[in-house]
C-alpha cells in the first residue's frame, strides 16, 4: 500500500546523495560540508477525552497513518519504519528533562502521565515533502508538562532529542542528519495550546513507527518539527541546533511554519497531496500555518516569515 504513494520529490532523494557525499568527504579527510545545493485499530482504548479540535476534518485511516511514515532512524523509505521500528523497546521509557527548569530529572512515562487527562486532537499533518494527512492524535498539552517541571524565567527555547538506539535503528549508520535527531521550539510556541505531546492515535497506544511512546505534534509547522520517540527535553536560553536545519538551513529553517508563499528551493509548497483514496489521492491547496492561522499568527507578528522560514 505504501508504495502506491511514491512522491516525486522527497527529503530522502537528497539525503541519500548527501550521505554518500558525506562519506566520500569523510574518507577523503575533508570533513562534513554544507550541501545546501543539492482497517481499523483494535479496541483496547486509551479513553481519550473528545474535544472540539478538528471538527469537520476527515481523518486518514489507521492503515494509512501507520504504514506511510518518515522516521529516518529506521530507514528512508516510507515503509521502512513500519517494517523496522517494532524492534524498539518502548517500555520502560524515560525522558530526561533538564536545563532551565526548577525540577530537572529523569521522568518515567508513569511520572509524565500522572494526573494527565489524555485528549483526542484531530490535526492536519503537512510534511515538507508536500503530502499531508489528518491524524486523530491522543495526547496532552506540552505546556502542562512544562508547567509541572517549572520553567525558569531565563528559558527562551525548548530543545528535544530522539532516542539513539544503534542496535535497532539501521538508519543511524547513514550520516543523513546529525544523530540523535533533534528539534526545537521557541518557548511561546512550546506553550501554545495546540502544541501537544502525543502518546496515541485513534485512541490506541502510539505505534512505534509513529514515535512511541511519546512524540511532539506541532500542527502549524512542517512535519519534521514533530519529533518522535523523545528521550530528552531541555529548557535553554538560545535557539538550539535542529537536525534538518543543520543539514541545510536554506531548505529547512528553524521555524518551519507551513507557508504556501515560501517554496522549498527544490519544489513548490503552494499545494499538497492528501494521502488516501489510492490512485485518487487529492491535490489540495496548502493553507497558511497549515490552517491554524487564527490560532498562531499572533506569535509571529512583525516577523519576516520568508527570512525566518
Ligand atoms: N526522530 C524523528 N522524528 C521525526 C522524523 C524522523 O525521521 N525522526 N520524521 C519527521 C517527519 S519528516 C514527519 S513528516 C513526521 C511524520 O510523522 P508520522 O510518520 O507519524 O506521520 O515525523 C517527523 N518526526
Ligand atoms: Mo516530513
Amino acid at each position: 500500500m505504501a508504495g502506491r504513494y511514491k512522491s516525486d520529490l522527497t527529503m530522502a532523494d537528497v539525503t541519500l546523495k548527501a550521505a554518500w557525499m558525506n562519506r566520500r568527504q569523510i574518507m577523503a579527510g575533508a570533513g562534513a560540508a554544507a550541501l545546501g545545493a543539492i482497517a481499523g485499530p483494535a479496541m483496547a482504548g486509551l479513553g481519550a477525552k473528545k474535544t472540539g479540535y478538528g471538527q469537520g476534518l476527515e481523518p486518514n485511516t489507521w492503515e494509512e497513518i501507520t504504514s506511510y511514515n518518515n522516521f529516518y532512524e529506521f530507514g528512508t523509505g516510507k515503509d521502512d519504519p513500519v517494517r523496522n521500528a517494532g524492534a524498539m523497546k518502548t517500555d520502560p521509557w524515560s525522558v530526561k528533562i533538564d536545563g532551565l527548569v526548577d525540577r530537572p530529572g529523569e521522568y518515567s512515562m508513569g511520572d509524565i502521565l500522572a494526573g494527565v487527562t489524555l485528549e483526542e486532537r484531530i490535526y492536519r499533518l503537512r510534511c515538507v515533502e508536500a503530502w499531508s494527512m489528518v491524524v486523530p492524535w491522543v495526547g496532552f498539552e506540552l505546556a502542562d508538562l512544562l508547567n509541572r517541571v517549572g520553567v525558569k524565567p531565563s528559558a527562551k527555547y525548548v530543545a528535544f532529542e530522539t532516542a539513539y538506539l544503534p542496535e535497532v535503528m539501521p538508519g543511524l549508520s547513514y550520516p543523513i542528519v546529525s544523530w540523535p535527531y533533534t528539534e526545537g521550539l521557541r518557548l511561546d510556541e512550546a506553550m501554545h495550546p495546540l502544541t501537544i505531546l502525543a502518546t496515541g492515535i485513534y485512541d490506541e497506544p502510539m505505534p512505534n513507527q509513529n514515535g512511541a511512546p511519546i512524540r511532539l505534534v506541532v500542527p502549524w509547522k512542517y512535519g519534521y518539527k514533530s519529533i518522535k520517540s523523545i528521550t530528552r527535553i531541555s529548557l535553554v536560553e538560545s535557539e538550539p541546533p535542529t537536525a534538518w536545519n543543520g543539514y541545510s538551513a536554506s531548505e529547512y529553517g528553524f521555524y518551519s511554519n507551513v507557508n504556501p508563499n515560501r517554496d522549498h528551493p527544490r519544489w513548490s509548497q503552494a499545494s499538497e497531496r492528501r494521502i488516501g483514496g489510492g490512485l485518487f489521492s487529492k491535490k489540495i491547496p496548502t493553507l497558511m500555518f497549515n490552517g491554524y492561522e487564527k490560532e498562531v499568527a499572533h506569535l509571529y507578528e512583525g516577523m519576516d516569515l520568508i527570512k525566518y522560514h
